[in-house]
């Protein structure tokens, strides 16, 4: 198998690079990856993620529509704010030529095929190169967009696309201005032409530095406009797919305007867009946010708003968003429960918005990243079907409610209880008896499903 090679040589931005057609295959030496147990030794195996097999009445590659994020798997290059990059993908030239886009995107559908998923999601600007001018970068992007259309074929089809509204120095201020609403506008089309299910929005400089330069009320209302019109456009070219909110409280921006999940849904019923927008959650912004990703997931799911998750981790001794693919099997099995709860995500599903470290350099390293990752998510789905099964979990969950069986319980439920009715019967029954919370037996019960 071909590992990563030195660094990129050819020198010139496009000239006379990347053009020749890659020969064979890029990820020579790695198969299609297959379904081996639990008892297999193959690093290039699943042991719990099989396709077919039906976990509650619904086919595992049904529960979790697994994407590739094409930022991470092939422009990530390992360089940090302290370092240059570490990964030479052997079919990297060293430019960021039109040419050198449409072989990283060959690279791409033979890793989808190979890893065996259906979906994948990209940034505009992750895909084609920006031109000298918008004419010219929208030219750019129909040429990768017609050949990634050819490539998908019937079967694979992008979970999400989105705009890359943050790293030119045009968005500095945030990115609600008339270019980004072209560029969203550009995008979307081109999401909805290659059939993508869902369109994300990721406000990484929709928020302030400091508020006493800011109107953070104007800046809302504008954010508000923006997203409006994005309503009124996918109306128009009959996009059917989701619009999603994707929360992180901060990073690049001190303060971003869609901190967690209650804070845009906050935002949204305020602006009366929430029937028109669903959240993206990401576990790494959940945790950021001072949340659990349960918590946020849980947040989003009685909101009626989970639409997506983007499905990474963070390291609990790191205070930033480290886009790890998720390995703790207890964090898996939480978002478990809420994804059944919720009956699935579809047309959602899972984005693995999640990078290799820095010091990971092979190229089957990404695809280790990648089946890690779905076997997490796998024991976790394994795991949480278990735990409904059993039901001593929601037995436990029942019994700490049971007094709003009782009349009283009924009454306030019902919203037939006014104070004076309960003040009648509290001193009608006495002081109360207080139950155990039971924590330590709901922990017994959730580890043993592990
Ligand atoms: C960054 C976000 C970003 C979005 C897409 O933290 O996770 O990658 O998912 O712009
Ligand atoms: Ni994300
Ligand atoms: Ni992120």
């Amino acid at each position: 198998m071909k590992l990563a090679v030195g660094p990129p040589t050819c020198p010139a931005e496009g000239v006379g690079c990347g053009e020749d057609e890659w020969e064979g295959e890029f990820f020579p030496g790695i198969p299609k990856i297959k379904y081996e147990g639990p008892n297999s030794k193959n690093h290039l195996a699943f042991k719990y993620y099989n396709a077919e097999e039906m976990i509650l009445g619904k086919k595992m590659k049904d529960w979790f529509r697994f994407s590739v994020a094409f930022w991470h798997t092939f422009r990530g290059t390992g360089a940090d704010p302290f370092g240059a990059p570490t990964k030479y993908w052997p079919w990297e030239d060293g430019t960021n030529s039109l040419a050198m886009a449409k072989r990283r995107m060959r690279a791409n559908f033979e890793f989808i095929d190979k890893l065996g998923v259906d979906f994948w999601c990209f940034h505009d600007r992750d895909i084609a190169p920006d031109g000298k001018t918008l004419e010219e970068t929208n030219k750019n992007l129909d040429e990768v967009v017609a050949l990634a259309k050819e490539l998908q074929g019937s079967k694979i089809h992008p979970l999400w696309g989105t705009s890359q509204l943050f790293h030119h120095p045009r968005y500095m201020h945030g990115a609600a201005t008339r270019y980004a609403t072209i560029c969203s506008y550009i995008t979307l089309s081109v999401t909805h032409y290659l059939g993508g299910e869902n369109y994300v929005f990721w406000g990484g400089r929709e928020g302030y530095q400091t508020l006493l330069n800011t109107d953070m009320e104007k800046e809302l209302d504008h954010m508000a406009r923006f997203l409006q019109a994005a309503v009124d456009f996918k109306k128009k070219i009959g996009f059917n797919g989701t619009l999603l909110i994707e929360p992180k409280p901060q990073e690049p921006t001190k303060h971003q305007y869609d901190w967690d999940a209650a804070t845009a849904a906050n935002f949204l019923r305020k602006y009366g867009l929430i029937d028109e927008f669903k959240l993206n959650i990401e576990c790494n912004h959940a945790t950021l946010s001072g949340h659990s990703c349960h918590h946020e997931l849980e947040t989003a799911r009685i909101n009626g708003l989970l639409g997506n998750i983007d499905a990474n981790t963070g390291d609990p001794q790191t205070g930033w968003d480290t886009d790890q693919f998720m390995t703790d099997v207890a964090e898996a099995t939480m978002v478990m429960l809420s994804v059944i709860k919720n009956g699935g995500l579809a047309p959602g599903g899972f984005n693995f918005d999640a990078k290799l470290r820095r010091e990971s350099t092979d190229v089957e390293d990404l695809f280790i990243a990648h089946i890690g990752g779905m076997d997490t998510m796998a024991r976790g789905l394994r795991n949480a079907a278990k735990l409904i099964e059993d039901g001593s979990l929601a037995e436990l969950v029942k019994k700490r409610y049971q007094s709003f069986d009782s009349e009283v319980g009924t009454a306030i439920e019902a919203g037939k209880a006014d104070f004076e009715y309960l003040e009648k019967k509290a001193i009608e029954w006495g002081e109360p008896k207080v139950l155990s919370g039971k924590q330590e037996l709901a922990e017994m019960i959730f580890q043993s499903a592990l």
